[in-house]
């Protein structure tokens, strides 16, 4: 599929890890309320069947916004809960069988941060890459931080999208500016937020002014 890359423009992953007095979907309706532009259901710790619960019910929440929804990891998951697409890491399973599993018509993300790695993400069927973590973050403890010339280096190799992920809030966004990115990726920035619509409508106003 050939995704439009405004669509990337404020990517949000949810965590559960932030539920507190609201549920995790009201968290979710928030974030989609206030501007995120793309969601990614990112899940480490529930089983097969819970996990494709959750896809269920928040992909329901993602159609009613209109907004694009993909899982993360797990390719089984993202065909029975019908949603557009799946977003896989290097270690997962292979760019070109996850095309081949879930079709043309679906998005496939794919992690890179090589030059290397993208280029063959593209070549395999990717729609967009994922690049990260540009900044230090707490969320993912085995994710190493890259140089923003790398980031550059990815973003003038391939055609489709790329978005920036790690670290990236309020006070780090800008210093992506001139990063060739099409868009950023927030976890903590947004869901840890007390108010989340608040946050997203921020960071939303904040990828705006990084885009070229
Ligand atoms: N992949 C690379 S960094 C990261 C992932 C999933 C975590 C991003 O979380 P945060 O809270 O936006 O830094
Ligand atoms: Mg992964």
């Amino acid at each position: 599929m050939n995704l439009d890359k405004k669509s990337i423009l404020l990517y949000v992953i949810t965590d559960r890890s932030w539920v507190g007095e609201d549920s995790f979907e009201d968290q979710v309706e928030e974030a989609l309320k206030g501007g995120a532009t793309f969601l990614q259901l990112r899940e480490k710790d529930l089983c097969f069947d819970e996990f494709l619960n959750q896809a269920k019910k928040i992909k329901l929440i993602a159609d009613r916004h209109n907004t694009p929804f993909v899982i993360n990891d797990n390719v089984e998951i993202a065909i029975k809960s019908d949603a557009d697409g799946v977003h896989i890491g290097q270690g997962d399973m292979n760019a070109k069988k996850a095309r081949t599993l879930i079709g043309n018509d679906k998005i496939l993300g794919v992690s890179a941060n090589t030059v290397e790695d993208a280029k063959l993400a593209e070549e395999n069927g990717a729609d967009y890459i994922g690049v990260g973590a540009v900044f230090k973050t707490n969320t993912k403890e085995d994710a190493n931080v890259i140089s923003m010339d790398i980031v550059k280096d990815i973003c003038k190799s391939i055609s489709i999208p790329v978005v920036a992920i790690g670290g990236i809030n309020e006070t780090t966004v800008l210093n992506l500016k001139g990063s060739g990115v099409d868009g950023i990726c927030c976890i903590s920035a947004v869901f840890s937020k007390e108010n989340i619509n608040e946050a997203t409508k921020n960071l939303h106003d904040l990828a705006k002014m990084i885009i070229e």
